[in-house]
Parts: structure tokens; sequence; C-alpha cells
């Protein structure tokens, strides 16, 4: 059992994240049992929710000509255009109904300011806009953090790489996630993470 100072994050298990999604990972409501069994374990469980606005610049459909998976350049750096997804109040934004949300302290939304998209879930994608997860962490009490869910190469890799940052201690349970591997996005998430000394397990 892990100590009362790892806390468990779990990225983004939502329904448009799961087959028959709107941006569907490869099977990615495979982790749902493991991270349904991984939640009784820690002293605290937040849940985050990718929760976007349908005006969201993140979404090819709001940029006219673009094509979904597509860059564009934003003001704060080259963004990836993505398939409308997880939109505010609909379905599609919805946890997947087999996760287990009943143990979660908190649930943490992101990605909800139409301008900036927000990939971890302790700062924008300008790495400078704080969600107030960092707070509420340290309020708990916790020095370690433990990450799972989708998808590993971008919210779960950002979101660890932002924890490092911070100084937590973090490990991603590697088995308890799915990628979306985009043009070797997977491979280079791998790389960066260990190289913030990010402990990959499973
Ligand atoms: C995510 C792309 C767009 C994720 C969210 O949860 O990894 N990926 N929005
Ligand atoms: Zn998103």
């Amino acid at each position: 059992m892990p100590a009362s100072d790892t806390a468990l994050i779990v990225i983004d298990v939502q329904t448009d994240f799961c087959p028959g999604g709107a941006l569907a990972v490869a099977e990615g409501d495979a982790i749902i049992p493991i991270l349904n069994a991984m939640m009784p374990d820690f002293a605290a469980v937040i849940l985050t929710q990718d929760w976007h606005p349908a005006s969201h610049s993140s979404f090819a459909a709001n940029h006219p000509g673009a094509a979904p998976f597509s860059l564009t350049d934003m003001p704060y750096g080259p963004q990836v255009l993505w398939p409308t997804h997880c939109v505010q109040g609909t379905q599609g934004a919805a946890f997947h109904p087999a996760l287990h949300t009943g143990r979660a302290d908190m649930i943490l939304r992101k990605g909800f300011r139409p301008q900036i998209d927000s990939y971890s879930a302790f700062f924008e994608n300008d790495r400078t806009t704080p969600t107030g997860l960092e707070g509420y962490l340290r309020e708990r009490g916790a020095s370690r953090l433990v990450l799972a869910g989708l998808a590993t190469d971008f919210c779960v890799a950002y979101s660890a790489l932002d924890a490092a940052r911070l100084g937590f201690a973090v490990t991603v349970r590697l088995d308890a996630c799915r990628a979306i591997d985009l043009a070797g996005s997977l491979a280079a998430a791998l790389t960066q993470m260990r190289a913030a000394g990010v402990v990959l397990e499973g």
C-alpha cells in the first residue's frame, strides 16, 4: 500500500478517448479495471477531465481548411489540431461509465479556456498558467504522485513532466495508460519522462 504522502492522479478516462469516442485511443478502456483496482490503495485520488468549450482553439473544426491531427502555431507554441472532443456537458466529456468515480477526492477540469489547450493537469500549454492542482496536492500533504490514464504521450506525459519539474516524486504506471502515438510521440514522451527522472512502471 503506497504511503499516506502518495496521491493517484487518473488522467482523462473519458468516453471520447475510449473506443467509439471522438478521439479514441486504442484500447483506452482496457486500463479501467486496473485503475479501479488501484484506487483503494491511495491516500488521495484525483481524476482529471478534459473539458473544452465548443469554440476551443485546439479543434481542427475551428480552423477553416485545417485537417485533424495537423499542426498549427499558437502564441504559446506549436499545437496539434484535434477532432472535436470532450465538449463541456456532452456524453463524450463524461467519464467512461466503468470508471469508479466515487473514490475521487477531487475532479479537476482543464482545457476550458477557448484560446489555450491544457494537456497537463498542472499548467496549460503555455507551461505557465497554473490549474491549481499543485496547491491542492501540497495542502493534502502529497509529495509522491502516481499517474495513469489517457493518453500516455499527451496528457499523462505533460502532467508527469510538470509534476517532476515542480519537485514531486513521480511514477507513471504504463500498464494503466494507453497512447495516441502521433508521429513518434510515444517514444519521444517516454524518453523525455525518463530524462526528467519520472519512474516508468508496469
Ligand atoms: C488529450 C489530446 C487532446 C489527452 C486531450 O487527454 O491526452 N489529448 N486533448
Ligand atoms: Zn483535449
